[in-house]
């Protein structure tokens, strides 16, 4: 399929360095025209990133895991680039994917926080966009699962095609759930529009005021299949409360047992009906975030409860893509990416046993604090890359940064960038691919709202009044009263406090911590 591909657009390439262009656009030029002359073969290949939700740095096999199995993420491990200083740019999910997307680091702007089930779309369509930026190369982008990156604009009809959606910032297609399992509205929503919704019982959302009539959590408890932790006390739906309050809808409604099923089904759609082209498929898994209830045929696989047998269902669900591709002949030219969002969190809010049966396995393996946390266990992620074509099997240390794909995967693919919207994306292309085990020389990681510093070795928290532990989660955040630096080589779990000892190394980072956020 490459073979008629590869001419025509090396040919537009060559016309538009003929005809004079931006100095980036020739590079790029440049740059893909190089690789296309490399004799491993093709090298605009398709792209498949898959991004877990709340996957611990400890709870893969490849990183470490012995409590349960992850055969398929393993495998991706076992023939790419397994990275393990490799970052989320936040400790939760929305401020993750808004970097992600648009290359920019999420603190710089407001409203970037965990968003509501009802918020409006965070990304303003016609800004800069990783999928936006793939499409103009010629790419089909798709986005299917967790989106949470708010729909539409002002109050939401869930009853009409919502605008603007996802396909407004670059995507081709999507096929998502608005914000996230524990939250309402909990219908998938295709192109801007619900799936299976009937007109005649329509859907109505709010936040905040219960709607009268509908059963919470709060109210009903006896008819829950599962209890709520901490929060999670409104509309009811499948026998679970969530965050939230919705009613009618009924045909649309999900079923979580099938949402693993719904997306994995969807995500391999989307790779046979564009299989003949370039394409980027943005898959992002609902699991193991709550709340957690993995298919009936994948309860038991774990002595772990529900958070572990969603990890092994995630794991299924990448291993079904793999799959996909496999069957197809694709595998060899498509660059598989596997992360996370933020770090992992064992009681997120329902009562699921997982901290009864987590035994001895460390969700975040050695990294101190998980989701939410400051501590490198809030975003610290497993990365891995897998390009049959093109990436030699090894481990890497570099330090990537999710925000990093934008203008990483705009090299190499010959996509052009706004420098000024995508300001926080460095091409890491050769630390991605492996071509160099040198990454970023520096990366600003965010917990809840505030912002810690990596530079080379060091990691710098700032002195602040925050909360040292979330009491619902039993999560360190990672503030303290006092500056504390840390060395990662020597002290990778983050125990000893070296801003005493080296404040000179403390008033170093502070400074570039300033400067890069523009104080
Ligand atoms: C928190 C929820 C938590 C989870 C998180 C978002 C409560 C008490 N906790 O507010 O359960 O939904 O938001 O997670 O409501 S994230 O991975 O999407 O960022
Ligand atoms: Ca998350």
């Amino acid at each position: 399929m490459f073979a008629c591909i590869f001419p025509l657009r090396t040919m537009t390439f060559f016309l538009f360095t003929l005809l004079g262009c931006d100095a980036s656009l020739c590079c790029n030029a440049i740059c893909f025209a190089q690789a296309q002359s490399n004799s491993r073969g093709p090298t605009r290949p398709n792209i498949v990133f898959i991004y877990a939700d709340d996957l611990g740095y400890g709870d893969l096999g490849a990183y470490g895991a012995t409590s349960l199995k992850t055969p398929h993420f393993d495998r991706l491990a076992k023939e790419g680039i397994r990275f393990t200083n490799a970052y989320s740019t936040s400790a939760t999910c929305t401020p993750s994917r808004y970097a992600l997307l648009t290359g920019e680091y999420p603190w710089r702007q407001k409203g970037t926080g965990i968003a509501p089930g009802d918020a409006n779309m965070i990304i303003a369509p016609g800004r800069a966009t990783l999928p936006a930026m793939l499409q103009s190369v010629g790419y089909k982008t798709g986005v299917v699962g967790k989106w949470h990156l708010g729909l539409g604009e002002g109050k939401i009809d869930w009853n009409r095609e919502i605008l603007p959606n996802p396909n407004a910032v670059g995507f081709d297609e999507s096929m998502i759930m608005a914000a996230t399992g524990d939250r309402v509205p909990c219908v998938y929503v295709r192109n801007g529009k619900v799936v299976g919704l009937d007109p005649k019982d329509p859907i109505s959302v709010q936040y905040g005021k219960p709607i009268d009539g509908i059963p919470s959590g709060k109210e009903n408890p006896e008819m829950l299949k599962m209890k709520p932790s901490h929060g999670h006390d409104q509309t009811i739906v499948n026998g679970i409360s969530r965050i939230g309050y919705m009613s009618g809808g009924k045909s649309a409604l999900w079923k979580d047992e099938d949402m693993a099923d719904t997306f994995t089904q969807a995500a391999i759609s989307f790779i046979e009906d564009h299989r003949s082209q370039p394409f980027f498929l943005f898959f992002a898994l609902h699991d193991p975030h709550v709340p957690r209830v993995p298919h009936p045929r994948f309860v038991g696989s774990t002595n772990m409860g529900p958070r572990g047998d969603a990890i092994v269902q995630a794991d299924w669900s990448a291993g079904e893509i793999l799959k996909t591709l496999d069957r197809l002949g694709l595998a060899e030219n498509t660059l598989v990416i596997l992360s996370s969002d933020n770090g992992p969190v064992v009681d997120d809010g329902y009562q699921d046993q997982a901290v009864e049966k987590l035994g001895k396995h460390l969700p975040a393996g050695p990294l101190r604090g998980g989701k939410y946390s400051k501590f490198e266990g809030g975003t610290r992620v497993p990365f891995i890359v897998r390009w049959p074509a093109r990436v030699q099997p090894s481990v890497s240390d570099a330090i990537v940064s999710q925000v990093d794909l934008f203008a990483s995967l705009s090299r190499l693919t010959g996509g052009t960038f706004d420098k000024s919207q995508a300001k926080d994306s460095q091409d890491q292309l050769g630390a991605l691919i492996g071509d160099t085990k040198h990454g970023r020389e520096s990366v600003v990681i965010q917990g809840i709202g505030t912002v810690a510093y990596r530079s080379g070795k060091w990691k710098f928290i700032e002195g602040s009044t925050g909360n040292a532990k979330n009491p619902s989660t039993n999560t360190e955040l990672g503030n303290a009263k006092e500056d504390q630096l840390f060395d990662l080589e020597a002290d990778l779990g983050e125990q000893k406090n070296l801003a005493g000892t080296f404040p000179e190394v403390v008033a170093r980072l502070q400074g570039e911590l300033r400067e890069i956020r523009g104080q």
